[in-house]
Order: C-alpha cells, then sequence, then structure tokens
C-alpha cells in the first residue's frame, strides 16, 4: 500500500477507535453529548494527528496551534483525543462527569490541552481572534484553530467576531464550522436558518471552502497552510453528519444527549467493532 493511502487508513482506523472511546465514556456516565461529539471526530483527528504543531508532553509550549473548541458540550470526543494523544493519562477518563472530577462535562483549563473554558455557545470565534491578535503581535507563526457547531451560528458574537478577523487580516486564524444541520431541538434550517452559508462569511471576508467532513485526507487539505490566502482568515465549511458512526444515532436530533440504555450501547460497539475489523 503506498504510503499516503496507509496513512489515511490509519487515520480512519483511529477515528473509529475515538468513537468507541466516546460511546464507553458517555454510557459509563450516563451523560454526555454524543451526537456533536461523533459529528466533529474525523475533524479532531485531522487537526491533531496531522495538522497541528503540538506536543502532548509540554501543553503550553509557547509555538504550538491553539485550538478552541467553542461547541463545548461536544467535549466526549476532544477528551478521548486529548488523552489518546497523551496530554494526559487515559485512566483519568474513569472519573468523567463525577463529583470532585476536573473532567466536567465541558472543556476547562484545568486539563492539560485545554487552551479554553467554553461551553456558553459564541464565544470561541472572539477568543481565537484575541490568540490570533497575539500571534501576530508577538511574531510567532502559530496558528489558531477554532471549531462552531452549526446552531452554534445563532449567537450574534459570532458574526462579530468574524468581522473582526477580517478587518484585523487574520490570516493566522482557521475557523472550522460542523455542518450537521442539526442543533438541539431540530434542523438548523427551522430554528434558525443560515443557508446561504458559504456566500455569509464570504461576504464577511473569509476565505472559505467546503468538504466531507467525515474524508480525513479532504479535511487535512483544506486545514493546510497552502490554502492559506494572505491576510484573510479561512473557514472551513465541514459537512457532517450528527451522529456519524452510529446507524440509528445518525441525523437524529435526539441523540443531541441522548443516553443510551444496554442494547443500545451493544449494538453501538458492534457496529463500530465491524468497522474496527473493516479497517484492520
Ligand atoms: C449560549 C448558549 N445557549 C444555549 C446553549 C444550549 N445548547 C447546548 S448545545 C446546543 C445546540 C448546539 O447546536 P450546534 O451548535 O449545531 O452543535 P452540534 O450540532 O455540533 O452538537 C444548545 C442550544 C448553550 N450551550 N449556550
Ligand atoms: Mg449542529
Amino acid at each position: 500500500m503506498n504510503k499516503k493511502i496507509s496513512q489515511n487508513v490509519n487515520l480512519q482506523k483511529k477515528a473509529a477507535q475515538i468513537r468507541r472511546d466516546i460511546v464507553d465514556i458517555v454510557y459509563r456516565t450516563s451523560a454526555g453529548h454524543i451526537g456533536g461529539s461523533l459529528s466533529e471526530t474525523d475533524i479532531l483527528v485531522a487537526l491533531y494527528y496531522e495538522v497541528m504543531k503540538i506536543d502532548p508532553k509540554n501543553p503550553h509550549w509557547s509555538e504550538r496551534d491553539r485550538f478552541i473548541l467553542s461547541k463545548g458540550h461536544a467535549i466526549d470526543a476532544y477528551y478521548c483525543v486529548l488523552a489518546d494523544r497523551g496530554f494526559f493519562d487515559k485512566e483519568r477518563l474513569q472519573t468523567y462527569s463525577q463529583f470532585g472530577s476536573d473532567f466536567i462535562g465541558h472543556p476547562n483549563r484545568a486539563i492539560p490541552g485545554i487552551e479554553m473554558n467554553t461551553g456558553a455557545l459564541g464565544h470561541g470565534l472572539s477568543i481565537g481572534v484575541g490568540m490570533a491578535i497575539a500571534g501576530k503581535m508577538d511574531n510567532k507563526d502559530y496558528r489558531v484553530f477554532v471549531l462552531m457547531g452549526d446552531g452554534e451560528l445563532a449567537e450574534g458574537s459570532v458574526w462579530e467576531a468574524a468581522m473582526a478577523a477580517a478587518n484585523y487580516k487574520l490570516d493566522n486564524l482557521v475557523a472550522i464550522i460542523d455542518r450537521n444541520r442539526l442543533q438541539i431541538t431540530g434542523k438548523t434550517e427551522d430554528v434558525m436558518a443560515l443557508t446561504p452559508l458559504e456566500d455569509k462569511w464570504k461576504s464577511f471576508g473569509w476565505n472559505v471552502s467546503v468538504v466531507d467532513g467525515h474524508d480525513i485526507p479532504s479535511i487535512c487539505n483544506a486545514l493546510s497552510k497552502e490554502n492559506k490566502i494572505d491576510g484573510v482568515p479561512s473557514l472551513i465549511i465541514a459537512e457532517t453528519i450528527k451522529g456519524k458512526g452510529i446507524s440509528f444515532m445518525e441525523n437524529n436530533a435526539s441523540w443531541h444527549h441522548g443516553v443510551m440504555n444496554a442494547d443500545q450501547y451493544k449494538m453501538a460497539c458492534e457496529e463500530l467493532d465491524k468497522m474496527l475489523e473493516v479497517l484492520s
């Protein structure tokens, strides 16, 4: 197998393994936000295993690329990726959502690798703008990545940040939208219509790409520095499926923060184990 193809298979396998870990921690804790965690998994794998400049043993390394999970509710995938990348011992995830644990239901800076507390939607892009301005002022060449939900775009503060990013020519800022077309109560287009989404961001002065958010090589391509336009912030609209990888959860808003019963957990594990077997 050529090196590129085998690397792609490895990343697909990694994503399937991360999905398997997500199912485990969500089932164990009877909490979490599984739908949006499964939709963003391939994006996080592309970022943390291929694209971002990071050193898990030195999470405060000044040259590191920064990542903000603005859709902070989808913490399950984020914890599993950070654990697998070695930011902290996987065993610590056993305490997820338990009284006194640092591993609470939204990102917080007590966890190595997490840059910013998030969860109140609509703030991540403003934080990213600040970090990108700081990078420019300090003459650093790190990039700042911000992952937002599509429902999150109903928050007006997102658009204020979008304007500021273009105004300050932040070409070191990359925003990604997990475009799964669902938010908490139903379809984004019914709750707060976003189309034409691409045109909206272009009109705000962004360099916009649209990709299949489950095709890891395409995500990596879109995130590559080669796609940068000098003086222009970049936006990737990643077309995804909420609940991706588990048939009965896919495209179903009730799995935004649904909790599996024992039978559903078994079915979910079987589907992901089968996927892992195919990729082995
Ligand atoms: C300011 C704010 N309002 C409401 C919520 C409650 N809430 C949590 S998740 C969610 C839906 C988010 O949908 P989306 O951004 O599309 O996320 P995804 O589909 O990726 O899970 C809402 C409304 C919140 N966390 N923050
Ligand atoms: Mg959504």
